[in-house]
């Protein structure tokens, strides 16, 4: 549990957290624009198949997102839900996550064998970062357009998350950016934890982001066994 988590986050992490059972819950966060929606998408195509799936996402004042992901039909609608935050979507995921679990628990008790949920966050600034009392794991999806000093600029995002995901970087000569320095900067303020650089628009499958997800659904897995 990283030190900077409050009080709730322990008391949430210990009645969540140790849950017995239940699908792997993942937190796709990151600020607006940077490809969440696109990730979750690719997700659904690439393990939808091999996982029984249910995403939630946030927006602030509609439901776009679940809307975009039901159009594109990347899944079937009762695997979608929509979380309206009204307020700050770091909230949501963070300080008050009663919204969000009640959307979680519903997609459960509707598909009792579900083995994995994405929790897309509306998307807020560098400072959004989900409880883990709502989330086993999250990924921080940051894009090549927001700059190269992204990674060295920080925040809880960039450098506590389990995953950093560096989207399109198809755009990196388009914007100037240096993904050499993306890369080591990220590798300075991360430590150990992994950074992947990718492009949806390239790789619409997100293949190496699916393959860590597997990793994930394996450790939680076995830890159940
Ligand atoms: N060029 C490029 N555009 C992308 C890529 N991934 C997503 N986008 C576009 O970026 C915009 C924002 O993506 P979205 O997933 O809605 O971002 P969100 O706000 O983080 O959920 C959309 O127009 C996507 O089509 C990528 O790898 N390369
Ligand atoms: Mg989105």
């Amino acid at each position: 549990m990283p030190p900077d988590h409050n009080l709730d986050d322990y008391v949430d992490a210990y009645e969540h957290g140790h849950r017995h059972g239940g699908p792997l819950r993942v937190g796709l966060g990151g600020p607006v624009g940077s490809g969440k929606t696109a990730l979750a998408a690719a997700l659904c195509r690439t393990l939808g198949a091999e996982y029984d799936l249910a995403v939630v996402t946030n927006d602030i004042y509609t439901t776009e997102d679940a809307d975009f992901l039901r159009r594109n039909a990347v899944l079937p609608d009762d695997r979608i839900e929509a979380v309206q935050t009204g307020c700050c979507p770091h909230t949501a995921i963070r300080d008050d996550i009663t919204a969000n679990l009640d959307a979680v628990e519903l997609l459960e008790a509707r598909h009792p064998g579900l083995e994995l949920v994405l929790v897309e966050s509306g998307g807020d600034n560098l400072t959004a970062s989900f409880s883990y009392g709502l989330v086993d794991v999250q990924v921080f999806v940051v894009d090549v357009a927001g700059g190269d000093k992204v990674p060295r600029k920080g925040g809880p995002g960039v450098t506590a998350s389990d995953l950093l995901v560096v989207n399109k970087t198809d755009l990196a000569p388009l914007v100037g950016a240096d993904l050499d320095v993306m890369r080591r900067d990220s590798a300075v303020v991360r430590g150990d934890k992994p950074t992947l650089l990718i492009s949806l628009r390239e790789d619409p499958a997100a293949t190496e982001v699916a393959e860590w997800v597997r990793a994930q659904v394996r450790a939680r897995q076995l830890q159940q066994a």
